[in-house]
Order: C-alpha cells, then sequence, then structure tokens
C-alpha cells in the first residue's frame, strides 16, 4: 500500500482526457493505493487523473445520506472504463475536489444514473445510482475526462473562483 500525490489546480495533467483500461493486471494495486490515497485526503471519491495516472480509474466511498458517522468501506467501490448509459432529472450540490482544497460551489448534475462498469477482473457489470453517489460518479468521471468542477460554473462565477483560488495560491507562496 502506498500513498500517491494528488495533483492541484491548475496542474495541466488534470485536464487530460485518460485512457481506458485495456489490460487487468496490476490494476487492483493501483486502485488499494488510490482507496489509501482518498482515505487519508478524507475525500469520498478520487479518479486517476487526480494522481496523474493515465487510465479510466474511479474509487469512491459515498456516505449514506442517514449516516451520522462515516463507516469507512461500507460504500467503498472502484469503477474501471465507466460510462453513464442513462442521466435523468437534475440536482444541486455544493461541492468541492481534493484537487481544488478549500474551495466549494454549487454544481448542477443529472440526479440519476445508470451506469456501466468493469470490476478489477475485468468483468463489466450495471448498476444504477442517486443522491450524493450520482453526483460523485459524475464529478468523478468529469475527472477522467478532464474537467474539474469549477468548469461546471457560469462563465461569470467560475471567474471568480479562479481569481480566488489563484489570489490563494499567491499568498501560499509568499508565505514559504
Ligand atoms: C468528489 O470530493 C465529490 O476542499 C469528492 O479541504 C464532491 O472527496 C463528490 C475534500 C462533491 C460529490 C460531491 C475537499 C476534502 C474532499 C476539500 C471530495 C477539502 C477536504 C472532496
Ligand atoms: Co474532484
Amino acid at each position: 500500500m502506498a500513498l500517491l500525490n494528488i495533483l492541484k489546480y491548475p496542474d495541466p495533467f488534470l485536464k487530460k482526457k485518460v485512457a481506458p483500461v485495456k489490460n487487468f493486471t496490476g490494476i487492483k494495486t493501483l486502485i488499494d493505493d488510490m482507496v489509501e490515497t482518498m482515505y487519508n485526503a478524507k475525500g469520498i471519491g478520487l479518479a486517476a487523473t487526480q494522481v496523474g495516472v493515465d487510465k479510466r480509474v474511479v474509487v469512491l466511498d459515498v456516505p449514506d445520506k442517514d449516516e451520522e458517522k462515516r463507516v469507512k468501506g461500507k460504500n467503498l467501490i472502484a469503477l474501471i472504463n465507466p460510462e453513464i448509459i442513462e442521466a435523468t432529472g437534475t440536482t444541486k450540490y455544493e461541492e468541492g475536489c481534493l484537487s481544488v482544497p478549500g474551495f466549494t460551489a454549487d454544481v448542477e448534475r443529472a440526479s440519476n444514473l445508470k451506469v456501466m462498469a468493469f470490476d478489477t477482473n475485468g468483468k463489466p457489470f450495471e448498476f444504477e445510482a442517486d443522491g450524493l453517489f450520482a453526483i460523485a460518479i459524475q464529478h468523478e468521471i468529469d475527472h477522467l475526462d478532464g474537467f474539474l468542477f469549477i468548469d461546471r460554473l457560469s462563465r461569470l462565477k467560475r471567474e471568480i473562483i479562479k481569481k480566488k483560488i489563484k489570489k490563494a495560491l499567491e499568498s501560499e507562496e509568499k508565505a514559504l
């Protein structure tokens, strides 16, 4: 098990559309490391793009709505080459991202999904998702396509948040 380095905005790799997994050998090790990295950062989802790996892999552990305390591993799932087959409804949620630490914004997404993906053995499976789980899946698949949640904002809101992030990064630099 190893902790991976999480790339932060504006790292150019975060804009990369990463490639489908063709050879499933060694994918379990990558997933183990991504899970460890996600828990270490107190995240609920992580995409391979965020750790500089050119593979369509995401890990998620989204707490249930009624869950008081988070039960680590309860909803843990790895998705390889995930595809949204069907998206319906709309929802809005204040999203954050481990690659944009300390910033959040309301993002509109589909509320209900039908998803297809492969497991670590290369076996395809299908499932339906709603609530925060559906939001997280769309957020993570966006990473695989090179998009961050700030790219989903209106132009004005995007420019405002980008300026705020830039300012925060500059004052971080000065503090060094
Ligand atoms: C993606 O995000 C997501 O800024 C996962 O200081 C986001 O795990 C799915 C985090 C919203 C659904 C809704 C962010 C932790 C974690 C931060 C995360 C921070 C510490 C974000
Ligand atoms: Co993210």
